[in-house]
């Protein structure tokens, strides 16, 4: 049988997290074929060494890939929520993994939660990429809700087709034969609207009408909202909520951020952390990242007094490192707004107070 390719990306704010999703493919991968657990590394060390050592056995590998970025650095972003560069990474993954066929690509902010055999082997019918439909956003696409974004507007015109891209199956073959990294380039270089998610955006741009839904248990979102308006959607949402497959803690629902609101699966997440040999620092993660109390110190004293930069700000994996890695990122993120995000950011969120530095 073929190996099983699984990726993530990060930089060395993602470390741990990483570490515990490596550790759950570990725990559900079938021991009679290898899975290979790339990770790509967009910072030299970002997945450090000991997480092989406690992680490889015969039939699991964790294999590393030194990703740089600079070609993304000079792009206008926009607004966007992109954490880190590292999110880009996704993009390449048929040039930067060329040795397998197939790969499923993962945030690092999931978990595994059974054998993902059935999904690696789906048939793809075709297309280069296969991934779930986004709740969430048709949801707030239907009711008028949600980020206020162009891009959303241009791309939901059918919102049901809007996919998230923290679960990916990816034919590579397909996908370098296509040519689908110049047209995400070129989308990014030049998109339609202010992306407000760029990769998602500009996947979702690209793959509209050419990807293999996925059942939507391969990628449940973790936190919930009040879905009373939808009650179809709702009941969708629940049904994949009570056996997840694969689980999402998207947005301000990260285990190891302290004052994240909790959702139903953080439980499950410390029981997976417990069992895996990263639980002392998963803990220390957590309580060396920002309390409530210094997130709101911070805030008060933060150029920007947005508080969507600083909700997502803190929702970004750096933010559990130290401090200064807040103001370092919050420096990053507004020299990446560009002129386009800028004004993007003005009129919709009313904030005339960044500033490039
Ligand atoms: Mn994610």
């Amino acid at each position: 049988m073929d190996n099983i390719h699984v990726a993530c990306a990060l930089d060395c704010g993602m470390t741990i997290p990483a570490m515990i999703l490596a550790y759950s493919a570990k725990k559900f991968a079938n021991s009679h074929r290898k899975t290979i657990f790339h990770v790509l590394e967009c910072e030299k060390g970002a997945f450090p060494s000991y997480g092989d050592y406690l992680l490889n056995s015969e039939f699991f590998e964790i294999r590393h890939h030194l990703v740089s970025l600079n070609a993304f650095e000079d792009y206008d972003l926009s607004i966007a929520i992109v954490p880190s560069l590292a999110a880009f990474a996704r993009l390449a993954i048929p040039d930067i993994i060329s040795e397998a066929e197939r790969v499923l690509y993962l945030d690092c902010d999931v978990i595994i939660n059974r054998p993902i055999d059935a999904l690696f082997d789906v048939d793809m019918k075709g297309f280069a990429l296969a991934a779930c439909r986004d709740l969430m956003y048709a949801y707030f696409m239907h009711h008028g809700e949600g980020p206020p974004q162009d891009a959303g507007k241009i791309l939901c015109q059918d919102p049901d087709s809007y996919f998230n891209s923290g679960v990916m199956l990816i034919d590579c073959q397909k996908w370098r034969d296509a040519g689908y990294f110049a047209s995400l380039i070129k989308v990014l270089s030049a998109p339609p609207a202010p992306l407000f998610m760029p990769d998602q955006d500009a996947l979702n741009i690209v793959f509209k009408n050419e990807h293999l839904k996925l059942d939507s248990k391969w990628n449940v979102r973790a936190s919930r909202y009040d879905l009373s308006k939808d009650e179809e959607l709702e009941k969708l949402i629940i049904f994949c909520a009570d056996d997840p497959w694969i689980i999402h803690f998207m947005g301000k629902a990260k285990p190891w951020i302290r004052f994240h609101q909790p959702t139903e699966f953080h439980r499950l997440y410390w029981a997976l952390a417990e069992e895996s040999p990263f639980l002392s620092r998963l803990i220390s993660l957590y309580e060396t990242g920002p309390s409530e109390n210094t997130a709101y110190a911070l805030k008060k004293r933060a150029i920007s007094s947005d508080r969507h930069i600083w909700e997502f700000l803190f929702t970004l994996s750096r933010a559990t490192e130290k401090l200064e890695h807040v103001f370092r990122l919050q420096q990053n993120l507004s020299i990446r707004l560009g002129t386009l995000g800028k004004k993007f950011y003005e009129k919709y969120l009313n904030t005339a107070e960044i500033t490039r530095s």
